[in-house]
């Protein structure tokens, strides 16, 4: 027999090239159908929804698929810039609805879906939530990814592919109970395996000097144990421009390697077993607790994920580029989410030096022009420290090359400021001590050319307190960049009858412009527009309260003001000032003070942290007074509290639209930047707040007259230390006297005595960091002046309004813009076409 020989073009281009598929409804009905009986193999005795969902979330995926290669082939050719943005976690939540509204098809896959006889709401509420995050950090990282692909920017996002996201929270007699969160079980449509591209990551073991046999010498990692990453990618649609980028997650897998020593020994079943160890390392997202610091799978998983993405990177560069490093930094930068990766800047050194025989000078001069740090906190006891010794048995290679950054960086400071050996102690990278820990920001900065914080006050203060001294080494390394939210989820999205008035009143721009909104102004003080506005507002309120009415049980009157607080359980962020104040209007109450009450409805929602004891009391504290307060005939129409369990993404996406009041109440000077609280201001809420993170930014934008301001500032909060005395406070102050009778009388804890001392003991403790009840009085204040804004509906929509019109600025489109700007100077890259 004959063959015709194939030629490399032909054989690329045979295999794949395909018309576009059709983007009608009648295109996309038949797809489900194809995927539902062929892909699926399912047939009409099929009830399940999960199934039917599944066939969807395909046809829409091949959608995606041809733009993905497209954007990959555009990246390739090009040969342009990128970046990496390397985080810890990816918070993405559902991805259906985002991707058809991305893609355009809201109209066709509706119709498909009719002419199926399904729902498309239905099919889009049975997808379970990506929890690959505890909160903020993640979820500003999936916003980022999403700006970069709107904005064409060839940026790739590297992960985990944790096996249990963020844990599952219900209630059980007002406490918080965990359960592992299996998000994988059912399977995940939007992943694509790629065991192709699989790489090797190693620990333990031990090092030693080679010396070659042309005189060179090079550093050897031996004996170690190897764990696989195999990549999964995950497709991230920009909004309507052919690009389709990628979120790149690893999962960890054993090798085929036996450990020989155990298995000559006879020991086969151990030597098997010990596989299984490698499967752990990204099995579970560890919750944001101070209880889980120093824990050694964790340096484990940040190594992993810093390794392999970096390994993943290399060879991409080696395969268009060889083995020539000069244009490295050229082509290539990495943003790392908060410390977490942070140990990346010495594993990119090992790579240059070990793997690919470049001079320290030369790998270090890569790695300072490639990496760049954002960090996320001001709380100085969440910045990271690893025991030298983890560190030393893990990663030995990596701790010698620490070391060594450390050495020189240390001796370039002794030459700037001879004899000051205290500033050579505060700035070294190892902490000494009885135990030695490496400083991981430290490493961060060092390594950087870019550190950043999330909003201005965050920034200046780290320049000002945490990072002073390298501020004074490196004062333009320094910069910021005040976080963001995608207007894609969280408006256009989420709110979809705001957004049809935003779009008839203005147009659509505002969806990739969202500095568009500013239009919006003017329309404040139209009634016609304001009845608009108040109509649709009631309907999502409607909505909310529908959705809290069958989970929890609560009947709420849609009348009443939507007061609302969630995000994570944390001291700092003072859910309890929030219940003090309603402990406070309950008391209000039951002393008859009601004339011209304002009914209001407090919605509190977050997860606390396992090991967080404090966090997890005032959960309790929150429930049982809801409780109490649910149950009292006297507070019925005025006063609605309730604790939302299992807040996560999706429920985000019911809660920003139906919020009329705010709550960004932290103590000022600890929240880096908040981005609930541009959410909530995007859907039109009022902000109540300190001056705190971008609570600042979002009072400039919408100017003093439309923000309820309360609270010390972050200096005076800083001035007070060493003579704050609550109990003077208290005495001084008759409501809040009142609220701590009711406490300490266990009011709200009658038949469980005692169980709230360590709350009331905080309150009381002149230690307080989060100084509670400095800003209680002045709290109760700006919440007087809401309630009494609330009662002339006409104002509290133009403040509303203008609220919305004012957040623009709170896109990640612009936030990326700034990074691109400043830091990655990438070019935008349209896809092939
Ligand atoms: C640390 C050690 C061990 C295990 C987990 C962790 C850990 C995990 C997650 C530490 C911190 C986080 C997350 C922090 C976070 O979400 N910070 C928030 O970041 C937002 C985005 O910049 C800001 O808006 C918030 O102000 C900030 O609190």
């Amino acid at each position: 027999m004959q063959f015709r020989t194939v030629s490399k073009h032909e054989r690329e281009s045979g295999l794949t090239d395909l018309p576009m598929l059709g983007m009608q409804a009648h295109d996309i009905a038949n797809d489900i159908r194809r995927h539902f009986i062929y892909t699926l193999g399912r047939d009409k005795f099929c009830k399940s929804i999960g199934y039917s969902y599944t066939a969807l979330a395909l046809a829409v995926r091949d959608r995606l698929m041809e733009r993905w290669r497209n954007t990959h082939y555009a990246h390739v050719e090009k040969d342009c810039r990128r970046a990496y943005y390397i985080s810890m976690e990816f918070l993405m939540g559902r991805a259906l609805g985002n991707a058809i509204l991305n893609l355009n098809l809201t109209h066709p896959v509706t119709e498909a879906l009719h002419s199926l006889g399904l729902k498309l709401e239905e099919l889009i509420e049975s997808e379970t939530d990506a929890g690959l995050g505890n909160g903020g950090l993640g979820r500003l990282a999936a916003c980022f990814i999403d700006s970069c692909a709107t904005l064409q920017l060839p940026v790739v996002g590297y992960g985990m592919r944790y096996e249990y996201g963020m844990f599952r929270q219900h209630m059980e007699n007002g406490q918080q109970v965990e359960e592992p969160d299996h998000w994988l079980r059912d399977g995940y449509v939007w992943e694509l395996e790629r065991p192709e591209l699989t790489v090797r990551v190693r620990f333990g073991g031990q090092t030693y000097l080679h010396h070659e046999r042309d005189g060179s010498k090079v550093m050897r990692w031996v004996d170690t144990q190897d764990v696989l990453a195999v990549p999964y990618d995950i497709p991230v649609p920009g909004y309507r421009n052919g690009t389709v980028n990628t979120l790149r997650l690893w999962k960890s897998a054993a090798t085929d390697d036996f450990d020989l020593n155990d298995f000559n020994a006879g020991d086969y079943a151990e030597a098997v077993a010990a596989k299984n160890n490698a499967e752990h390392i990204s099995m579970v997202l560890y919750p944001n607790d101070a209880s889980e610091n120093g824990k050694e799978l964790r340096l484990k998983q940040q190594y992993f994920l810093a390794s392999a993405s970096l390994q993943d990177v290399m060879r991409q560069w080696i395969s268009l580029h060889g083995k020539n490093f000069r244009e490295f930094a050229k082509k290539n930068c990495f943003q790392l989410n908060d410390t977490h990766p942070s140990i990346a800047v010495a594993e990119l050194m090992r790579l240059l030096m070990d793997e690919h025989r470049l001079s320290w000078d030369a790998a270090w001069k890569i790695t300072r022009q490639t990496m760049a740090y954002t960090n996320h906190t001001l709380l100085p006891e969440a910045l990271e420290k690893w025991p030298v010794r983890l560190f030393r048995r893990l990663l030995p290679r990596l701790l010698e090359i620490i070391f060594e950054i450390n050495a020189r960086f240390l001796s370039e400071v002794a030459k700037q400021w001879p004899g000051d050996t205290d500033r050579l102690t505060r700035m070294s990278l190892i902490e000494e001590g009885p135990e030695q820990y490496v400083r991981m920001a430290y490493l961060a900065i060092v390594g950087s050319f870019s550190i950043n914080g999330v909003a201005e006050l965050h920034s200046n203060l780290l320049m000002q307190g945490m990072f002073r001294d390298f501020y004074e080494l490196w004062p333009t390394k320094f910069n910021n960049k005040t976080n963001g939210i995608t207007p894609r989820r969280w408006l256009a999205w989420c709110n979809p009858g705001l957004s049809k008035l935003i779009t008839e009143t203005i147009g659509d721009r505002w969806i990739t412009d969202l500095s568009q909104l500013s239009r919006l102004a003017p329309y404040a003080d139209d009634p016609g527009f304001r009845e608009c506005w108040r109509t649709i507002k009631k309907k999502n309120k409607e909505r909310l309260l529908n959705y809290k009415r069958n989970e929890l049980g609560i009947d709420i009157d849609p009348l009443a003001m939507v007061d609302v607080q969630v995000k994570r359980i944390h001291e700092y962020k003072r859910q309890l000032l929030n219940i003090l104040h309603v402990i406070h209007l309950y008391d209000r109450i039951k002393n008859g003070d009601t004339a011209d009450w304002t009914p209001r409805c407090v919605l509190i929602g977050g997860k606390a942290a396992p090991g967080y004891a404090m966090a997890k009391r005032i959960i309790k504290l929150i429930n049982n007074v809801a409780d109490v307060i649910s149950r009292d005939p006297s507070a019925s129409g005025l006063l609605t509290v309730a604790f939302l369990p299992n807040y996560r993404v999706s429920a985000m996406e019911i809660i920003c639209p139906g919020t009329d009041l705010s709550e960004q109440i932290s103590t000022a000077g600890k929240e880096a930047s908040g981005t609930g609280n541009m959410k909530l201001m995007m859907n039109g809420a009022l902000t109540i707040g300190t001056l705190d993170g971008a609570n600042i930014e979002i009072r400039q934008e919408v100017g003093a007259e439309n923000f309820f301001l309360f609270g010390l500032t972050a200096e005076q909060v800083e001035a007070s230390k060493g003579h704050y005395d609550p109990v003077a406070l208290i005495n001084q102050d008759e409501d809040l006297s009142r609220v701590m009778h009711l406490l300490e009388n266990g009011y709200f804890n009658q038949f469980e005595p005692g169980i709230f001392a360590p709350v009331i003991d905080s309150i009381k403790s002149p230690y307080d960091p989060w100084m509670t009840a400095a800003d209680f009085h002045s709290y109760v204040e700006a919440q007087q002046m809401a309630a009494k804004t609330y009662q002339d509906p006409e104002r509290w929509t133009r403040m509303s309004i203008l609220n919305c019109a004012a957040s623009g600025k709170f896109s990640t489109d612009r936030t990326i813009q700034e990074y691109n700007n400043d830091i990655w100077k990438l070019t935008p890259v349209p896809p092939c076409p």
